[in-house]
């Protein structure tokens, strides 16, 4: 029998619960493939009171006898990694089998040191309000042709050679332009020789591990990390990251190909939120921002940063789902809505005097967007012990209907608390 191929991806700006999807979604999954970003990513899962937060394992870890894989468009930290793994090895878990894949590219030290001594020269307007992960200058090394490898790391001589050469780079970079002091050649490579020690067991395709599964008949699960509006071809750039959680992200950081894929699933925060800078149209400054942020426990998984708050936009959600071609949504943290009076969903712009329904492709004119809302009666009762949709009350099931109509697709599942039993299936 076949099995079922999905791309959970982010719709907003990222933290929509894509981790606590994933996890919900992977108990009927044979293989869990992250496919883009780095460790900048916090991604939550809570099982049985237990919370765990995962920035390079994908969320299916927690399910011993399954397989996890970083694919080669993820650009991996792997003190990171060794720290998420020994954190679940002291607390006594069982985990799935981890596959990294040879082309991974390393975030090395000299990435997370430039990405924070460039945030900190942007002036204000221009900053992005990186996590500070390494991810852009890791990226860019990609890109450029002169990154580190996974395979690198167990090959001392090749490491040596591309390591030499690539450091000399960096630190004219470190040096001249920031005028911070140069790295030291033997304690980076002996640090990577170290990592390559430990990461050689784990090391192997992506693209087979995908291959075998499909052949076996088994699910198989792409994690998108951060998410559409942060997509560096797609988000609103520059304020964005530098990897592609939009769809076409798995294939390319997987190795699948775009026939394969049967669903793709947009995990969807029934109000919205952004960390980092850049426009945000639906934020709110005020109380209720404050209420939402409270509410919904909107602070980085990765960072700790308060998170901006606002109410959903569905102007964006409806270019997520274009831009993504997505079979249905994910609407998570229902239940932070509980008990406003009104609640308000955005659903056209308003950009110079002009009534617009489209997502503008340019960052200044969405800077301009003001939203045009809709109010809808909230429910003003608690909903989180809710697992069936008829079961929400009037309000709730008339508010997950109308996202549904306008953006035209279908709402598959309903987050109504943290834990992995706290969601209604619909589809
Ligand atoms: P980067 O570090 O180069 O990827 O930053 C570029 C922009 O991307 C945003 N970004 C994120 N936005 C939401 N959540 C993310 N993960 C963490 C979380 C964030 C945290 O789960 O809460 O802990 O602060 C994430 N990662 C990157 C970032 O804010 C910049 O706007
Ligand atoms: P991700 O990066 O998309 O995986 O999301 P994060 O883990 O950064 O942020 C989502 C937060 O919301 C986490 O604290 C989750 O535990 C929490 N969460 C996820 N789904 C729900 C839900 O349906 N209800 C509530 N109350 N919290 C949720
Ligand atoms: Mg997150």
């Amino acid at each position: 029998m076949k099995g079922r191929t999905d791309i959970v991806l982010g719709v907003q700006w990222g933290d929509e619960g894509k981790g606590r999807v994933v996890d919900v979604l992977a108990a009927k999954a044979g293989v869990i493939v992250r496919y883009q970003g780095g460790a900048n990513a916090g991604h939550t899962v809570v099982v049985d009171n237990e919370k765990y937060v995962f920035h390079l394992l994908p969320s299916g870890i927690l399910y011993p006898g399954k397989t996890c894989v970083i694919g080669n468009g993820v650009v991996m930290d792997p003190e990171t990694l060794f720290e998420e793994l020994d954190g679940l090895a002291a607390r006594g878990k069982k985990l799935a089998r981890l596959v990294v894949s040879h082309g991974t590219h390393i975030v090395m030290p000299y990435h997370k040191l430039i990405d924070r001594l460039a945030e900190g020269e942007r002036c204000e307007g221009t900053k992005i309000g990186t996590t500070g992960r390494g991810i852009g200058p890791c990226y860019a090394d990609k890109y450029e042709r002169i990154g580190i490898r996974a395979e690198d790391l167990v090959n001392p001589e090749i490491l040596r050679d591309k390591l030499s050469r690539t450091l000399k780079i960096k630190n004219d970079i470190l040096t001249k332009i920031y005028g911070a002091e140069p790295l030291d050649f033997a304690e980076i490579y002996a640090k990577a020789l170290k990592w390559g020690e430990r990461l050689a067991p784990m090391l192997g395709e992506s693209f087979l591990e995908i291959d075998r599964a499909a052949c076996a008949g088994e699910n198989i699960l792409f994690e998108g990390a951060q998410a559409t509006l942060l997509d560096v071809d797609y988000g609103t750039y520059p304020f964005v990251t530098s990897s592609s959680p939009c769809a076409g992200g798995a294939c390319t950081g997987a190795g699948i190909g775009p026939s394969r894929i049967d669903r793709v699933i947009g995990v969807t925060k029934a109000y919205c939120t952004r960390v980092g800078e850049g426009p945000f149209p639906t934020e709110e400054l005020g109380a209720t921002g404050e209420l939402l942020r409270s509410k919904g426990g909107e602070f980085g998984a990765t960072t700790g940063r308060p998170r901006r708050c606002g109410w959903c936009d569905l102007v964006a959600v409806d270019y997520a789902v274009k831009v993504n071609g997505l079979d249905g949504i994910a609407l998570t943290k229902l239940d932070v809505l509980d008990g406003f009076d009104e609640i308000k969903i955005c659903t056209a712009y308003e950009i110079d005097g002009k009534i617009r329904g489209h997502f503008p492709s340019s960052c200044a004119e969405l800077a301009k967007a003001k939203p045009v809302y809709e109010t809808l009666p909230g429910w003003k009762s608690d909903i989180s012990r809710c697992r069936r949709f008829e079961e929400l009350p009037k309000e709730a099931r008339d508010y997950v209907r109308f996202i549904e109509e306008r953006v035209k697709t279908p709402i598959l599942l309903i987050g109504v608390g943290v834990g992995r039993e706290d969601t209604i299936e619909r589809g």
